[in-house]
């Protein structure tokens, strides 16, 4: 393992010579800030050992490879979880310690990369961590944004969004690669020229702009195996003088243009999660790091082979969601005009290369970009796709004769549009859904005539998490309770977690593990003591939402019933009630105007209930700001309640519900995405289900939805809630402060019917099941029952399972083996 090489005392001079040369201060001068670069640069020094080792071993054997294109990765900090895949965590924080420095102080300096919105990039991460744990030689490619995700601040009970300069003080894990940058050329015209050698017609694309990409590697280490992965992901700088031909050098105009458009392309992350925003930018943003990849890649494999034309069995590649569908088309036009391949020729290699992961079904989701937008940016792109959608088309009508509304419906242009699913699905090799339901839903509902033609490429990926960061370093009581009943081989097979389950009836491993949950309750109630203020019971039931803000995912009704709740108590002051925190954390994007009266909702509700002595803290709501991967972890460990609560079909899979599930969180939840999953693993008398089936949900849409007036004036307690939106409750009196939320249940919009999210339909199932809860939990063995219940049978969710089916039903890689 790693540690055996690890030299306590040259790591604490290499420490100490960082600080020196970087800085010409000694360790007691030195910020924190400085001290997490040093130590950080010394534990580089270890990595790269590892990293150039499984170069040489991938040169050697050149073993199949997958790209993993992606938007997004939502990182979270490096130096902990870099310690922890070394195995060298306890090493480090021991000799950190001998030098007076403490480990988790050097780690909270640490950025948070935030390259990510929410479960999507974060998935992209856990697959990485998987990936290289596994032993899969594995590339991520993506985009080095210089600001991520904004930074939520909460003002006046709004939220305000901070520019994230992540990079302000420097990266240290990072490397640069010039020697790798490519050009990347965005709009001009093509010109096609006959060429009499070839007998072939050459499309020549002229008067564009074009930016220089340059590319930062970071290393994603395996668990305890040596083996170390990269994380690609592009800069974009002007492309320099040098490189501009004589015409256009004088073109002072035209220079400024490059400028301005590189400094641009990699500035931000969309900020929008689950929600399509259509800006020329992003489009820009998409061919930037899709056309700079697929270019390092093809000289990458053009070292080893030199026939393109088998190119699909050393390298696949995975498009994370339709961001990276334009790989379709780039790399048509890489072997066409640039390898000189046939059409069909070209056409075999990318359809066996490429597939697609589809992680959502809401329709405000689908990426369709205006055909004039799309042409006028990407010309050559453009001429492509319309070839690959009207030899589709002919296909479909061949299948189909006479059946145009079905051409309509599958074409990849139309309208004025294109779109970017149907080009995924047609040039994919592989389509896959993110959760059993999900799956099901796509190839009988979203995508049925993709089904019906083409079922052999649809296939079902159930999510997974990774049990290093959110267990080990995440929880490390527990982590550590769980090694000393069943050893470690849960690290890298978290199906061996099903060995706990003979504790369920040990008085005594149930005292400690519960002991272990009331410790981790402490640390959250420090942290939101410290960051809000707020005194909370750590004997109360931590209950908890977090995820991004959107109303699929019913935070509302998860307020709502809060409110219910508060109601009820001042109501009758005697009743029974176990002491309640009510914890939510969630970023909105930035033009969501729902989502963020949504937020100021719940800071007003935490308002007005936390400052009634009246009530004697019986309910305390907490907003949490800020949430992000490194409070993530803090909070997941201290759940005793994980709110899964989306109207049924919506989300995906989520993957935070699985989080919970490894920290001992039962799922309060709908039978939704991976919740049935959850469910079918635990046993449903370890959860608390409630709420319309997602089929029960989907016949509703289609059938005009359902009257909500009919709950609304027939029960009065919800009645009595809904109404408080507007009657100066929770505004100082102000009753139009919430009245678009209010609207948004009552009454119809144009288009969007009243209770969309099926809110005041799911309520009383939803506080039902919250009674279940409470009644549950006064039993206080029965509940850690089924808290341990919950860690033993997460098994199925680590991403190693996840990774695994990818590899042995689409990927098909070789494994590497690194000795060092
Ligand atoms: C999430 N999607 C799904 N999208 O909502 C969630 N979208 O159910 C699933 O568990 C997760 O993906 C992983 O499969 C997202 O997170 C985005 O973040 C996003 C970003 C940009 C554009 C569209």
């Amino acid at each position: 393992m790693y540690s055996k090489r690890f030299e306590k005392e040259a790591f604490k001079e290499e420490v100490k010579n960082n600080i020196k040369n970087l800085y010409r201060k000694t360790i007691e001068e030195a910020t924190g800030r400085q001290i997490f670069q040093a130590v950080s640069l010394a534990v580089k020094e270890t990595i790269i050992d590892y990293w150039l080792a499984t170069q040489a071993e991938m040169e050697k054997e050149d073993p199949k490879t997958v790209y993993y294109m992606s938007m997004e990765f939502l990182m979270g900090r490096a130096l902990g979880n870099n310690l922890i895949n070394m195995t060298a965590y306890k090493e480090v924080k021991e000799a950190l310690d001998e030098m007076g420095i403490d480990l988790n102080a050097v780690e909270d300096e640490e950025p948070d990369p935030a390259l990510g919105n929410g479960g999507l990039g974060r998935l992209a991460a856990c697959f990485l961590d998987s990936l290289a744990t596994l032993g899969y030689p594995a590339y991520g490619c993506g985009i080095r944004y210089r600001y991520g995700m904004f930074k939520q601040k909460i003002e006046n009970g709004y939220q305000v969004e901070v520019p994230d300069n992540w990079l302000k003080d420097g990266n240290p894990f990072e490397i640069r690669r010039d020697e790798y940058a490519k050009e990347v050329r965005f709009g001009g015209d093509v010109r096609i020229e006959y060429d009499p050698v070839t007998k072939r017609n050459n499309f020549i694309q002229e008067n564009y702009s074009s930016v220089l990409a340059v590319p930062y590697d970071m290393p994603i280490i395996g668990y305890g195996n040596h083996v170390v992965n990269t994380l690609r992901i592009w800069d974009a700088e002007a492309i320099t003088d040098f490189h501009l031909d004589a015409f256009n050098r004088g073109d002072y105009r035209h220079a400024v243009e490059q400028e301005n458009l590189a400094k641009m392309i990699v500035d931000v992350l969309y900020p929008c999660d689950d929600h399509y925003a259509g800006k020329e930018l992003r489009l820009k943003q998409q061919y930037f790091f899709i056309s700079a990849s697929l270019q390092a890649l093809l000289v990458r494999y053009k070292k080893k082979h030199d026939d393109v034309r088998k190119l699909h069995e050393k390298v696949t590649i995975q498009m994370n969601d339709t961001h990276p569908t334009l790989a379709v088309a780039e790399l048509m036009h890489l072997l066409i005009d640039q390898e000189g391949l046939e059409w069909d020729e070209a056409w075999d290699v990318t359809t066996k290369t490429v597939a697609y992961t589809n992680h959502t079904i809401m329709a405000e989701a689908l990426e369709k970009w205006p055909v004039d937008l799309f042409s006028r940016l990407l010309p050559r792109i453009y001429q492509i796709i319309q070839e690959i959608d009207r030899r589709f088309i002919e296909q479909v009508r061949f299948r189909y004769p006479g059946d145009e509304g079905r051409v309509a419906r599958m074409a990849i242009i139309r309208d004025g549009q294109v779109k970017m699913a149907h080009l995924a699905i047609v040039a994919g090799y592989s389509v896959n859904g993110v959760a059993r339901l999900h799956t099901e839903i796509l190839k009988h509902e979203e995508l049925k005539d993709f089904y019906d033609m083409m079922p052999e490429k649809f296939n079902n990926k159930t999510n997974g998490i990774t049990q290093r960061r959110f267990l080990m370093h995440g929880n490390p009581l527990l982590a550590d309770w769980v090694t000393k009943r069943i050893g470690d081989g849960w690290i890298t097979d978290l199906s061996q977690m099903s060995r706990l389950k003979k504790y369920v009836d040990d008085p005594k491993a149930l005292a400690e593990f519960r002991e272990i949950k009331y410790q981790n309750k402490l640390r959250l109630a420090e942290y939101i003591k410290k960051y809000n203020g707020i005194e909370v019971d750590p004997r109360s039931i931590f209950d908890v939402q977090v995820k991004r803000l959107h109303e699929y995912k019913r935070q509302f009704l998860n307020i709502l019933h809060v409110m219910y709740l508060y109601n009820q108590i001042k109501d009758h002051p005697e009743m029974y009630f176990y002491p309640r925190t009510f914890i939510f954390g969630a970023k909105a994007a930035a033009g969501y105007v729902r989502a963020k009266e949504t937020i100021k909702l719940i800071n007003s509700v935490a308002d007005v209930i936390n400052n009634d002595k009246s009530i004697n803290g019986k309910i305390k709501v907490v907003f949490i700001e800020d949430y992000r991967v490194s409070n993530a972890e803090i909070i997941f460990a201290a759940a005793d309640v994980s709110e899964q609560i989306s109207t049924a079909s919506k989300e995906a899979s989520g993957t935070g519900n699985m989080k919970f599930m490894l920290n001992g969180a039962p799922t309060l939840g709908t039978m939704d995405g991976a919740n049935v999953e959850i469910v079918e693993e635990v046993g449903i008398e370890n959860a608390f289900i409630f709420g319309l089936s997602s089929d029960e949900v989907i016949n509703f849409e289609n059938n005009g939805g359902y009257n909500p007036a009919d709950i609304y004036f027939n029960d009065w307690d919800i009645k009595r809630v809904v109404d408080q939106l507007i009657d100066g409750t929770y505004s100082n009196g102000d009753r139009e402060m919430y009245r678009d939320l209010y609207d948004s249940l009552v009454n119809t919009h144009g288009q969007e019917r009243a209770d969309r999210y099926f809110i005041l339909k799911d309520f009383r199932s939803y506080a039902d099941a919250q009674k279940r809860v409470e009644e549950a939990y006064k039993d206080r063995e029965g509940w850690a029952k089924k808290a341990l219940m919950n860690v033993a049978c997460c098994g199925k969710f680590s991403s190693d399972r996840t990774i695994q089916e990818y590899v042995d039903d689409i990927w098909h890689l070789d494994h590497i083996k690194v000795d060092a």
